[in-house]
């Protein structure tokens, strides 16, 4: 039995995203999605988070929170091309006034999966203007909310974005299309580092230094079936594409995947000033015809291998070896890495706390073998819209009863508190 002791300072929170749980979103291209009954179900009023956040916020704080990831609504913001709305910026004055007035730590999250309307009636980010759409709102955001955030998420899971909108197709526009993937990519990176330099340029008279990175869905990807050469490769050149290319375009400003192609994005370079990790599992792959993939198709369900003994009400796997594989990893980037998103849906809150203590058992493991790790997102703070699977799936350490709004903390909740207040995880035996 080993204790986990974390760096002082240690931001310790959770993670929410604005179409997830805000409510009436009605301008983005996951509402259009929804009205036209692509999925079951429709985001609605979600958690009403947009009228309740005061109250959601003071629930972290009983919680001994440190911190609050969630992201502001572009389309919100921008409803229509080029007309801004003072309201929804000024609630997000608001928000960030009421996290700052609980001493809890905004965690800035700029574009997460939704698009205005607007731009996705143009192609959305396969229209190169996009890159500067996403510029111009940055500048408006910042100018707004300026010096008041130091953590700033540019893009939410880039590579899960452009997987599941434009290869998948299990979102808004529905594309199984390689070729506008492979543009969205670059798009997205490019709009990266344009909202890096604004962010950095905006703030370079004084002495305030805000910290910007993507928030990276880093999934340890495993052969399905380890002694079939060809399943091992299609999981190192999934990887490739998925992780690898991704970060070395922002570390090093060239995209690169064989076969498929170079891309060099010069000002993307050297845009990250510490990584945000997402992590939720390992993810298993196998040879197999897979038309209109990019990635050698992942394991069905029923497929998985043996090994997989424990899987989430969402059936993924739990591995928190995997956690503690791909932090050591990515550390070796030489960046701090901050844990933006590590969460389970679970129907029995018992497995949730399971699965909460041994991947911190495992990131405290990362952090004493010297991996810098400056906090940890427990997604979510509530239940909430988990996109095409509707409101099944419970991620909350808060559980919303959808018809009366009202919030219930979960017992995981109080023993992840525990861990907050103390800075430490003691390990039961
Ligand atoms: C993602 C997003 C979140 C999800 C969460 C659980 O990873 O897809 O960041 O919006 O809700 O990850 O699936």
């Amino acid at each position: 039995m080993s204790d986990g002791v974390f760096p002082e300072g240690f931001l310790w929170g959770t993670a929410t995203s604005s179409h997830q749980v805000e409510g009436n979103n009605t301008h983005n291209d996951w509402w259009a999605w929804e009205q036209a009954k692509k999925v079951r179900e429709s985001s609605g009023l979600a958690c009403e988070h947009y009228q309740r956040f005061e109250q959601d916020f003071d629930i972290a704080v009983r919680l001994s929170h440190k911190a609050h990831r969630f992201s502001i609504e572009w389309s919100r913001i921008e409803p229509q091309e080029d007309c801004w709305s003072d309201e929804a910026l000024e609630h997000y004055v608001k928000v960030i006034q009421a996290l700052r007035d609980r001493h809890l730590e905004p965690i800035v999250t700029l574009h997460h999966f939704t698009t205005p309307q607007w731009l996705a009636a143009q192609g959305g980010w396969v229209n190169p203007k996009s890159v500067d759409c996403f510029a111009r709102y940055t500048q408006r955001v910042i100018s707004v909310l300026g010096p008041q955030v130091r953590y700033w998420i540019t893009i939410n899971e880039p590579m899960v974005y452009v997987n599941m909108h434009y290869v998948e197709g299990v979102g808004p526009p529905g594309a199984h299309d390689l070729k506008q993937a492979l543009r969205v990519t670059e798009h997205l990176i490019r709009a990266h580092a344009a909202a890096y330099r604004i962010l950095h340029e905006s703030f370079q008279e004084g002495n305030f230094h805000p910290q910007v990175s993507v928030a990276k869905h880093v999934p340890v990807f495993t052969p399905c079936r380890s002694h079939w050469p060809i399943d091992r490769w299609v999981t190192a050149y999934t990887d490739r594409i998925f992780n690898q290319a991704f970060l070395d375009a922002l570390m090093e400003g060239c995209w690169f995947v064989p076969g498929i192609a170079r891309l060099k994005i010069p000002e993307a370079q050297g845009t990250l000033d510490f990584l945000g990790v997402n992590f939720y599992g390992r993810q298993f792959i196998r040879w197999g015809p897979s038309p209109g993939r990019w990635f050698g198709s992942s394991c069905d369900l029923g497929h998985h291998p043996r090994e997989v003994t424990e899987r989430t009400a969402m059936g993924w796997d739990v591995h928190p070896a995997s956690f503690h594989a791909t932090l050591s990893r990515w550390a070796r980037l030489g960046l701090a890495l901050l844990v933006t998103e590590n969460g389970t849906a679970m129907v029995d809150d018992h497995r949730r706390w399971s699965f909460i203590t041994r991947h911190l058992q495992a990131m405290a493991q990362a952090i004493q073998e010297g991996a810098r790790v400056i906090g940890y997102c427990y997604w979510s703070l509530l239940d909430n819209f988990e996109w095409a699977h509707g409101y099944g799936p419970r991620f909350g350490l808060v559980d919303v009863d959808y018809s009366t709004q009202q919030r219930r903390i979960r017992q995981s909740a109080w023993r992840y508190a525990e861990v907050c207040r103390t800075n430490r995880l003691v390990q039961e035996q």
